[in-house]
């Protein structure tokens, strides 16, 4: 994909100047000294500003339409779709219409297909008319695009729940894979874990093939209403793809002749397995979509909607609601408390707040509150280790994640508390549960250990997104800069971390970022790893990822990287319009790398100052979290302020700044 075919954001941004362009003086420098030690107090002060009176913060996640427009078909399938929520949610869903009819998956993004099909359906739930102008110039772009057999396999799963597409003619997904032992290529614990959660619900609706009345037809979402499936040609027997489309086919005949109270058995294991994994807020793993598909099988079993496991689910549908000022609705994937608490924390730290403010002493509270206890899916591959992990989320306390516990562990070291034996005991917990999740290779995931098989990803029904949890340079770098914290840079364990990381450095000094967009938070996460954990600025893979960076700095002075990134790195890798986020992530490898008083890093800093609003935060339209690469696109809308902040604060006080020394 090119950015001129499909008209979104356009020109690449200019280059910058090479650095010995443009002579150092010292008056200059003394004026971004003060801009910056400005520009960092009306950041802090705006973040303390929206501190919960808990202690957490949380910024609005922000994905694509089809969240929203599932949220509508749902409550059709149920039967409880009102009016006003119908309304509300289409004025969301309207307001993101691009030019050409179509929805993106993130801002200036082109159209997308299965998104665009899902958003047209949801505004004639809310009772636009198909020829509507903005209707008719969808209709007509997914009809150019191949229609409805074109789309992924979830949107023809909705499609199918209401007899827009027919069932048979979908990936099967057997019920009886719950059965499947952990030995077993395939087995749920294959998965990684959000797949594990949406797949095992939908093994369910697939078995089961429901389809309530459509309320209107959809005959213009065809190429061809007459022939609505277009069935390709096998691929080669001795394909991979070959391969799992015969498989497919087998286990459709294997629909027709499966033991009937096998399968009952197995949907019923199922649906025990679904509701053991129902937090106490009544939502599974913190996301909207296993929350989604479990509320519609657990339906189709026979819990109504005033069983208290349903109506807790829909409740908790209810908390990822966000109202906008003009009314309309907006529905969150997920949402990010823990994240956005250590990661402010951790920049009020930066920016030079006394370690025992009480805004700092009240985050750490909430943080020692959320410790996870208790054992979770991760327990599968290690029985043994005991719990002392972070979710990302309020409530998901089966899924603890690495990345979480590496930063809460960092913020909590950052606090002064007058209960210090309970910090570090909750920083001990933590930093053991992580040791005990490294997998194979010296790296970590984000949730699991060794979640490394690649059949997973061969189904056809796993045609959208990630479905497995390899290690990652982000979430490695992160664990090893809080071993380093926590004195263990010499630890074998942490050596093997960054082995791995050292090895999995592009030949152009970037790291690739798997939780963030792109390589320049890649980069600008494994570089102040990397220094924390003793390597030499001068070390020759910290001088290629400043090099990378000096090159990829916009005539600006900021940073960016578009999403293109993920489809075309070779164009599109660390080039992008500047945003704060990720300005903030590459200074804050520059200023590791001990970059300080580099003209690159004082053009970055003032791109900062700059751009700073009067009320101390940042625009950021632009979406710099990652989901899934390309294909599921966040805009976390506190990385504005925190990454911005942190970078200032150690522009302004020098790294590394106030750190409490760690143990061992
Ligand atoms: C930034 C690092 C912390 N951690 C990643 C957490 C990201 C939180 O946001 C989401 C996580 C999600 N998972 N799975 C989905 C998802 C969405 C998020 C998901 C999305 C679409 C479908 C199924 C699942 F917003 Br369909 C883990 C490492």
């Amino acid at each position: 994909m090119t950015a001129t075919t499909d008209g979104s954001t356009g020109a690449l941004p200019p280059r910058a100047a090479s650095a010995s362009e443009t002579q150092l003086d010292a008056p200059q420098a003394a004026g971004v000294q003060d801009a910056a030690a400005r520009a960092m107090q009306r950041a802090a002060d705006h973040l303390l500003s929206r501190q919960d009176a808990q202690g957490w913060w949380k910024g609005d996640l922000e994905t694509n339409v089809t969240m929203d427009a599932e949220d509508l078909l749902l409550r059709q399938f149920l039967g409880i779709l009102d009016e006003q929520t119908a309304h509300a949610a289409a004025l969301f869903i309207r307001g993101e219409q691009r030019e050409d009819g179509t929805w993106a998956t993130f801002h200036g993004g082109p159209g997308e297909l299965s998104t665009t099909i899902e958003a047209y359906v949801a505004l004639r739930l809310a009772g636009d008319s198909p020829d509507a102008p903005h209707m008719a110039r969808a209709s007509a772009w997914i009809r150019a695009r191949g229609g409805m057999a074109s789309a992924r396999v979830f949107t023809r799963i909705w499609l199918a729940l209401f007899g827009w597409w027919k069932w048979e003619d979908l990936p099967e997904l057997p019920p009886e894979l719950i059965y499947f032992p952990k030995w077993m290529p395939l087995n749920i614990y294959d998965f990684g874990c959000w797949a594990r959660q949406t797949i095992v619900p939908l093994t369910i609706v697939s078995a089961k093939r429901p389809v309530r009345p459509a309320p209107f037809p959809l005959d213009e979402l065809h190429l061809d209403p007459r022939n609505p499936r277009p069935v390709g040609p096998f691929a080669p027997v001795a394909s991979w793809d070959g391969v799992f489309q015969r498989l497919d086919r087998a286990l459709h005949l294997y629909r027709r002749v499966a033991p009937r109270r096998l399968r009952r058995a197995a949907m019923n294991t199922a649906a025990r397995w679904i509701i053991e994994r129902q937090e106490n807020d009544g939502c599974w793993g913190g996301i909207q979509p296993p929350a989604v598909y479990s509320i519609i099988a657990l339906h189709l079993l026979g819990y109504d909607l005033e069983h208290p496991v349903t109506r807790a689910g829909l409740e908790s549908l209810d908390r990822f609601t966000v109202w906008r000022e003009d009314g309309a609705r907006m529905v969150e994937a997920c949402q990010s408390p823990v994240w956005d608490t250590c990661l402010a924390t951790i920049a009020l730290a930066d920016a030079g707040l006394p370690s025992d403010h009480p805004q700092l002493v009240r985050a750490a509270d909430w943080m020692l509150g959320e410790e996870i206890v208790r054992p979770g899916d991760w327990s599968v591959q290690r029985p043994q280790l005991p719990p002392g992990g972070w979710a990302f989320e309020f409530h998901n306390d089966n899924y603890p994640d690495i990345d979480d516990t590496a930063e809460v562990v960092l913020a909590l070291r950052r606090v002064r508390h007058h209960d210090p034996e309970r910090i570090e005991k909750a920083i001990g917990r933590g930093v053991r549960w992580t040791l005990g999740m490294q997998s194979r290779n010296g790296a970590w995931g984000a949730f699991d250990v060794d979640n490394t098989s690649t059949l997973p990803n061969r189904l056809p029904f796993c045609d959208f997104g990630e479905v497995i949890d390899p290690p990652s340079a982000d979430v490695t770098a992160h664990v090893v800069e809080m071993l380093a914290a926590e004195g263990l840079s010499h630890d074998p364990r942490t050596r093997r971390g960054i082995e791995w990381l050292l090895t999995e450095q592009e030949p152009n000094g970037a790291w690739f970022g798997r939780w963030g967009v792109n390589y320049v938070y890649g980069t600008g996460s494994v570089v102040p790893a990397l220094v924390a954990a003793g390597l030499p600025a001068a070390h020759p893979a910290i001088r290629r990822a400043v090099a990378w960076l000096e090159t990829v700095q916009n005539e600006d002075g900021g940073w960016g990287e578009d999403l293109r990134s993920y489809d075309d790195a070779a164009e599109w890798g660390g080039r992008g319009a500047s945003t704060a986020s990720q300005t903030g992530w590459a200074l804050l490898a520059l200023l590791a790398a001990g970059e300080r008083e580099s003209t690159t890093v004082e053009r970055g800093i003032e791109w900062l100052a700059r751009t700073q609003r009067e009320d101390g935060s940042w625009d950021e339209p632009y979406f710099t979290g990652t989901g899934f690469p390309w294909d599921f696109s966040i805009n976390y809308h506190l990385y504005r302020q925190v990454f911005p902040l942190t970078a200032l604060g150690r522009y302004v006080h020098g790294e590394p700044f106030g750190r409490i020394k760690g143990g061992g």
